[in-house]
């Protein structure tokens, strides 16, 4: 009996060596980012077709003893290709004002948004695309780069201040490694909160890894084949044509039925008009 085991170990052994060694991964596993194909306009306004796509959060304090009640809401897709797009809603109570002292010697002392990406989840490349309160974009590997942000993947921005914050817009995509539905993309996000001046609080996506910003530890996004569009209004005109018709219809047979159907439809199409109005 001994023996029998021994050699069922030695077997267990030789085929686990025999398996293919897995590709080196860090982090948990997200969910399926979706994509779409829906034009976006990166202007710092919300498009309706983020609503469908992955949200985010910045609710994890870099340091616990430093906290803050501003927030955020993110939203992430991709185009299927190449192309990743977030739009970051800022609630902000203590809005610090830009300077360009301050964005030329320390722009992650801004009041800011950055998103971190892993192209490739190996845990070893770190990308920092950040958005600040000025409008202005920086990109971040070993050091600070103010120009020529497309080499790095940074397409596009768009900021808009409003009346108790601020909104970012990222259009970025992947120079560094090439991503592909089914890939898995490590990914992380962060907000610098400028109390004063000088006084900056830092929260990072709520994750199972708590990253922080520490590429080895993100949690990943897989790369989506489902696509996702904008609904199709429904238009004023064409549920009051719809309502006409169908009175029309139950006028001429005189079938109550069909007079029950017209009211409904005139209803519905008031609710959609009144949906339409809101
Ligand atoms: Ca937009
Ligand atoms: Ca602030």
């Amino acid at each position: 009996m001994k023996k029998i085991a021994l050699i069922l170990a030695m077997i267990t052994v030789l085929s686990l060596a025999a398996l293919p060694v897995a590709a080196v991964e860090t982090g948990k596993n997200l969910g399926e980012l979706v994509q779409t194909t829906e034009k976006i306009t990166i202007d710092g306004k919300k498009d309706t077709i983020y609503d469908q796509g992955m949200k985010f959060d910045c609710t994890l304090p870099y340091d616990a003893a430093k906290t803050t009640d501003t927030t955020i809401k993110g939203y992430l897709l991709w185009d299927g290709k190449k192309t990743f797009y977030a739009f970051v809603e800022v609630k902000d109570k203590t809005p610090v004002a830009w300077t360009e002292e301050q964005y030329k010697k320390s722009p992650w002392s801004i009041d800011s948004i950055e998103l971190f990406f892993d192209f490739n989840n190996d845990g070893k490349d770190r990308d920092q695309y950040r958005i600040d309160n000025g409008g202005k974009p920086t990109y971040y590997d070993s050091s600070t780069k103010y120009e020529g942000l497309d080499k790095y993947g940074f397409d596009a921005w768009g900021f808009q201040k409003t009346s108790d914050g601020y909104c970012v817009e990222f259009k970025i995509s992947d120079y560094r490694n090439q991503v592909k539905a089914g890939g898995h993309v490590g990914i992380d996000a962060q907000i610098n909160d400028m109390k004063d001046a000088s006084t900056r609080i830092v929260y990072n996506y709520k994750s199972s890894q708590s990253s922080k910003g520490t590429v080895t530890k993100f949690d990943y996004i897989v790369l989506g084949t489902k696509v996702v569009t904008n609904p199709v209004a429904t238009t004023k005109a064409a549920a009051t044509t719809a309502a006409k018709a169908a009175t029309t219809a139950a006028a001429k047979t005189a079938d109550v039925s069909v007079i029950v159907a017209a009211v409904a439809v005139a209803a519905l199409a008031g609710v959609v008009v009144c949906k339409k109005k809101h």
